[in-house]
């Protein structure tokens, strides 16, 4: 039986003002044109939204903004990760308040902590709300890769929902959902959402849905059908205007895309570099050739 999580996530993006501060109001915007979009949820604070180049009162902001436009309609997924566990809790407790239906942690990262502080920092934000919970499995970024046997220990709490996997180990995805078909799985590269959902994936969640949620719609719903060429031929489709936005930097692309629509984000926050007129070219580009005639 499928999920009350399932579908396209966007992972979302942090708009700024021109002075830089984090810019609610057109964040409220993106979340209601998304849903009008036929987006099923939302993906609060993750990597996609400079979540760790957010102060912690912008962070707890961001997920009170978005629970708010949302107003109940789609899903809406609170990342609570931070290397201390404090924090994390306390994002967590906030998400709650909030009105988020479910938080998500990357494992704890920077110093290399063992397998057993990593399960036992699951545990401790997992039992500090009722909030169930997806584990974030990045191991190019937190350097940690998760395991089924981890995932044995954690699925002793009760709220533990799931796993957004980003990582290219369809193998491992494959043997997750195997070994535990109550748990939902996240695709979490985009680039390979169609072999993700063929290995077992209840949805993806993703930064370049932001950009052209029609299309990766097409992808999930194409696999839905039982139609795989037609999901393969989206799937590259969506890749060509992936390529692009990995060669500009992912964020700053993103929501270069997003202006071409109407937006005004103001690019991304240092260390990260502004979109060059280089890669402003091409990205229109793809979005003339591409995004325009998918939606
Ligand atoms: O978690 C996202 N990863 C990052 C998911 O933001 C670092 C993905 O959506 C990628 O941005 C995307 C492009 O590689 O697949």
């Amino acid at each position: 039986m499928k999920s009350e999580y399932h579908g396209i996530y966007a992972a979302l993006v942090t708009p700024y003002t021109s002075e830089g501060k984090v810019d609610y109001r057109e964040l409220q915007k993106l979340v209601d044109y998304l849903i009008c979009q036929g987006l099923e949820g939302f993906y609060v604070n993750g990597s996609t939204a400079e979540a760790f180049l957010l102060s912690e009162e912008e962070r707890n902001s961001t997920i009170r903004a978005v629970v708010e436009a949302n107003s109940g309609r789609a899903k809406v997924i609170c990342h609570v990760g931070a290397i201390s566990t404090e924090h994390a809790i306390s994002f967590a407790k906030n998400a709650e308040k909030c009105g988020a239906d479910a938080v998500s942690a990357i494992s704890p990262f920077y110093y290399k902590f063992s397998e057993a502080e990593i399960v036992q920092y699951y545990q401790d934000i997992m039992s500090s709300t009722e909030l169930p919970m997806f584990v974030y499995n990045f191991p190019n970024f937190s350097g940690f890769s998760l395991t089924a046997e981890v995932l044995e220990k954690l699925n002793h709490n009760k709220n533990l929902l799931g796993v957004k996997f980003t990582s290219s180990d369809m193998f491992l995805l494959e043997q997750i959902k195997t070994l535990h078909p109550e748990l939902v799985v996240w695709n979490g590269f985009d680039e390979m959402l169609s072999a993700g959902l063929v290995m077992g994936a209840d949805g993806g969640i993703g930064s370049t849905y932001n950009c052209m949620p029609k299309l990766a719609h097409k992808v999930y719903d194409a696999f839905e059908a039982g139609n795989l060429k037609e999901m393969h031929l989206y799937q590259a489709k969506m890749n060509k205007v992936i390529k692009t936005i990995c060669k500009y930097g992912v964020f700053a692309s993103v929501k270069e895309i997003l202006e071409m629509d109407g937006f005004a984000f103001h690019g991304v926050r240092k260390p990260f570099t502004p979109m060059t007129e280089e890669g402003r070219k091409e990205l229109r580009g793809v979005y003339e050739e591409i995004i325009i005639p998918n939606r």
